[in-house]
């Protein structure tokens, strides 16, 4: 029914064959491939796009680790040309992408700590490494991204979502030391109870800045209202419609760019380094310990 409604679209049931289709040919928009599928799945669909020749944008995480993600380096390297563009969505949203251009202006003058909240709403007990490789991998990119240095140590503390299942994550804050000397505290609460949040404080030398409360998404209505003695504000409940915005701009702008050849936007390196962040805090949250981070020498390519 769906196909019917978008014109006839053509129905696959194996991703591999659709990416190797002659119908789907690299150098127009139908030939660009977007990977929404099972994170366990996006390496090897993506390192497909790649081999043949065809541009993808693929949902985070890249991998499901870093070794995974390495593979994906070295199809694109091998390839010699950069057709990756890895889901990390806040690049293109407003509120993000406004604190951005105020810290790259220097109004902030050096950079000396990362705050970040990602509230998200209950999916049922989800266990810590799945917290940190699905949800945290966000606020590790937003860290690398908005204070422009790599994590040098991490260290990693949460609260279970059912004690006798020490392994199962409700709530958890990392801390990271970063290469230039600045930190970051990321806290992602797993069940809020209330809603889906995502905000970025950052404190200066010269002062401090905070994402803007979004403006209502297209779904949601902005006002605060007074009513009955409270105030109240609607708050999202899932990301879906707290980056709407973002995800419509965030494709829209990739396929702009592959028409234009010059691919924007997060790199397959930026897919490899926020898992390889992952996996020291995975690392950590182990043994309990703080853990370095490895540096790792960036390709020419990116
Ligand atoms: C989900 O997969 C996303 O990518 C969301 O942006 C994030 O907030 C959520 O925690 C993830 O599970």
């Amino acid at each position: 029914m769906l196909a019917t409604s978008c014109g006839g679209a053509r129905i696959f049931t194996d991703p591999q064959a659709l990416i190797l289709d002659d119908e789907v040919q690299a150098d127009e928009p139908s030939g660009f491939a977007l990977i929404a599928t099972p994170d366990t799945t996006h390496a090897a669909l993506t390192t497909a796009c790649i081999e043949a020749g065809k541009p993808v944008l693929c949902e985070k995480p890249l991998a499901t680790n870093q070794d995974e993600a390495w593979g994906v380096i070295e199809a694109e390297v091998a390839a010699g040309r950069r057709l990756v563009q890895v889901g990390f969505m806040r690049e293109f949203d407003p509120p993000h992408k406004d604190l951005k251009l105020l810290l790259d202006q220097g109004e902030l003058g050096k950079l000396l700590l990362f705050k970040g909240l990602h509230a998200n709403l209950d999916r049922g007990p989800r266990d810590i490494e799945d917290v940190i490789t699905n949800s945290l991998i966000h606020d590790i990119h937003s860290t690398r991204w908005i204070m422009g240095q790599e994590a040098q140590e991490v260290y990693v503390q949460w609260v279970p979502a059912q004690p006798e299942r020490p392994n199962t994550c409700r709530l958890l804050i990392t801390q990271m030391a970063l290469t230039d000397g600045a930190l970051a505290m990321l806290e992602v609460n797993a069940d809020s109870g209330y809603g889906y949040e995502v905000m970025v404080s950052v404190v200066g030398e010269l002062g401090t800045g905070q994402t803007a409360k979004p403006v209502g998404s297209t779904s949601l209505p902005s006002p605060t209202l007074c009513l009955a003695g409270n105030q109240t504000r609607m708050i999202d409940q899932t990301w879906l419609t707290r980056f709407e915005t973002a995800y419509l701009l965030e494709a829209q702008a990739w396929v702009n760019a592959l028409l234009n050849e010059a691919p924007i936007g997060p790199t397959a390196w930026d897919g490899y380094m926020s898992l390889v962040i992952a996996d020291a805090c995975k690392c950590a949250a182990q043994t309990g310990s703080p853990e370095a981070v490895p540096q790792i020498e960036r390709p020419s390519l990116y």
